[in-house]
């Protein structure tokens, strides 16, 4: 993951590179109880959430994304696969929530309407929390009143939007459209991020940032409070 260093897969010791390809085969099978076993045993070995998270994790899921897109793999088994990354996230949670940092900022996130994946998002709104931000997270299937409503009552600093399918993406103008009818573009930095988008994309809709992952999320979110706390500080 950008900007959290793992050592790299052929480096590890053969011990850890079997315990990670076993999470990744039983990621695929859908064995929520083994990935979650898997899970454990490289906590107790002492290595990182963020390590878990790329050789364990996504990497397992990247291969089930592969496999569901080239049609070997139906819904169902994906769905399975999902639940049991997400069981694994959930032990990983503490460790990436936990901060003894101060509030740096508030951060509304969601993905967007007609949208139903959740495990990119959920994975940024852990590691934003463990930066030190309030997060506000809104789910999935989330429309632009639902977004508005909650950039208002939080009087949020950041609005985060995900976006897994080429056809909900389209939705991320609709909800950076209205926060302009609504005047309230210029008091929320948009951060959009999701598989099938791109800098050029987050550019054209008139989004601040494009994140490739939570990582690229946490450092830019950061890097705009900084630029927000130089502003609102007198000199
Ligand atoms: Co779906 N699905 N899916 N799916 N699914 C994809 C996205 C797909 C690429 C699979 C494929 O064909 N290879 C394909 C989309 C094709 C396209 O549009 N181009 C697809 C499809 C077609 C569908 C359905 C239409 C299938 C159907 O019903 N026939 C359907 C749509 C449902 C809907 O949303 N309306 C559907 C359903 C599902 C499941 C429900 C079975 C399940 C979701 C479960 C869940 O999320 N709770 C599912 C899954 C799991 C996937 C894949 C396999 C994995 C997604 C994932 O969780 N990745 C996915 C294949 C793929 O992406 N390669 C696929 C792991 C996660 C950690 O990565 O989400 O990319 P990701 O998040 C990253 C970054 O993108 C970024 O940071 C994250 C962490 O580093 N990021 C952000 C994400 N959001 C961010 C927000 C930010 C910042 C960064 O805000 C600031």
């Amino acid at each position: 993951m950008a900007g959290f260093e793992v050592t790299p897969f052929e480096d590890l010791p053969e011990e850890l590179q079997e315990l990670y390809e076993d999470m990744q085969d039983d990621l695929y099978e859908g064995l929520a109880d083994q990935v979650v076993e898997g899970t454990r045993r490289a906590l107790a070995m002492g290595r990182s959430p963020h390590e878990i998270l790329t050789y364990g994790l996504v990497a397992g899921m990247d291969i089930v994304g592969e496999d569901f897109g080239a049609g070997r793999l139906f819904v169902p088994e994906v769905l399975m696969a999902a639940k049991a990354m997400k069981a694994a996230m959930e032990v990983l949670r503490p460790l990436l929530t936990q901060t003894g940092a101060p509030r740096i900022g508030t951060f509304v996130i969601g993905t967007v309407k007609g949208d139903i994946h959740d495990i990119g998002k959920n994975l940024v709104a852990m590691m934003l929390e463990g930066a030190g931000f309030e997060v506000v997270d809104l789910g999935i299937n989330t429309d632009a009143d639902t977004f508005i409503a909650a950039v208002r009552e939080h009087n949020a600093d950041l609005l985060g939007m995900s976006a897994l399918l080429t056809t909900t993406m389209p939705y991320m103008k609709v909800v950076i459209d209205r926060l302009k009818e609504e005047g309230l573009r210029d008091k929320v930095k948009v951060l959009v991020g999701g598989a099938p988008l791109s800098e050029a994309f987050a550019e054209e809709i008139g989004a601040d940032a494009y994140c490739e992952d939570a990582a690229v999320a946490v450092e830019v979110a950061k890097k705009f409070m900084a630029l927000k706390r130089a502003e609102t500080t007198p000199q």
